[in-house]
């Protein structure tokens, strides 16, 4: 039986990689995309998730937008807080798209999510966010059964060593770290799919010929996505080769065996002056903080890119 997933995104490279997984991996069942603003404004990741859901064949799904900005902070979007972008103005920039071949279903995320969480099953859906967390804080407050009923929120976010967007923080917790904070502390297992680990999850050049080599018109979408990622991580972020991040916590959903977690207490700072949205976490066990979630430390590198690469075949 395939696993269920509802895929909360902002759109985004990886973002959009992530979806392509989802949507070409047998052993996930993508049941819906809800998108949220976060890389760009609301109105564009909607948009981008749409032409992406288009270009993958998941034009059957609903997918609904969500909220428009962070629970109580000023809004960031990627590009504003570092010296650069790596998503360009579009949030996804580079290839040309199929424009949406869907209607955007009129509910509000946070409403879908509710609604497909409380008809199906106990532990039928996992929630993969991977963008800011304000859809599921929102969606946790419309219904604070979900809580109970989801099987776990594979989300990412965060990082245990150091930030993205600032020195302590990663982009997507920093954008809205109250809700984040809410989402980590909430009685459900969350798994930080956080930097430490997709960082390891890079397109190596002998990845990106392995991905042209399959010569359809989508493995060369896949290409110039990691190309235009890719020339702007280098120059920003010096490193030489994009990480996929969001696709790991996909990753993680299909074959739990390919990102390896700890047992940990996370929690989200939002009182700190220069620790703002940082994610707190404690693998010792030392301070008698209760180990209240999983933090994913070590990718299998190979595993993960077989999956990637056998995707865009099967979308293709
Ligand atoms: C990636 C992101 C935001 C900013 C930069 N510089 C790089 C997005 C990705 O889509 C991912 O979900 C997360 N936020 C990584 O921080
Ligand atoms: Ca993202």
């Amino acid at each position: 039986m395939p696993k269920k997933i509802i895929l909360d995104v902002d759109p985004g490279h990886d973002d959009a990689i992530a979806i392509l997984l989802a949507q070409g991996n047998p052993d996930i069942e993508l049941a819906a995309i809800t998108s949220v603003a976060g890389n760009q404004i609301l109105e564009k990741t909607t948009y981008n998730a749409q032409r992406v859901a288009t270009l993958v064949g998941a034009t059957d799904i609903p997918i609904a937008a969500g909220a428009k900005y962070p629970l109580m902070r000023e809004q960031i979007t990627d590009g504003e807080v570092v010296a650069g972008s790596v998503h360009g103005v579009s949030g996804l920039d580079g290839p040309e798209l199929p424009e949406p071949a869907m209607d955007l279903d009129p509910r509000h995320a946070a409403e879908l999510i509710v609604d497909l969480v409380m008809a199906g099953e106990q532990d039928e859906y996992t929630l993969v966010p991977t963008g800011p967390l304000t859809n599921i804080v929102l969606a946790m407050r419309l219904e604070p059964k979900i809580v109970d009923r989801v099987k776990e929120v594979v989300l990412m976010g965060g990082a245990y060593t150091q930030g993205n967007a600032t020195p302590a923080a990663e982009f997507n917790i920093l954008a809205d770290p109250e809700a984040a904070a809410a989402v980590f502390a909430a009685e459900w297992q969350v798994t930080m799919v956080g930097l430490d680990l997709t960082h390891q999850a890079v397109a190596t050049p002998e990845i990106k010929e392995r991905i042209r080599a399959i010569g359809t018109p989508i493995s060369r979408v896949v290409v110039e996505w990691l190309d235009f990622f890719g020339a702007n991580y280098d120059s920003v972020w010096k490193m030489p080769y994009p990480p996929i991040h969001d696709a790991c916590a996909v990753a993680r959903v299909i074959n739990p065996s390919v990102v390896q977690v700890k047992e940990a207490f996370i929690a989200v700072e939002t009182q700190g002056k220069w620790t703002y949205g940082e994610t707190v976490t404690d693998f010792l066990g030392s301070y008698g903080l209760p180990f209240n979630n999983l933090a994913a430390t070590t990718l299998d590198f190979d595993a993960f890119w077989d999956l990637i690469i056998d995707a865009i075949k099967q979308v293709s």
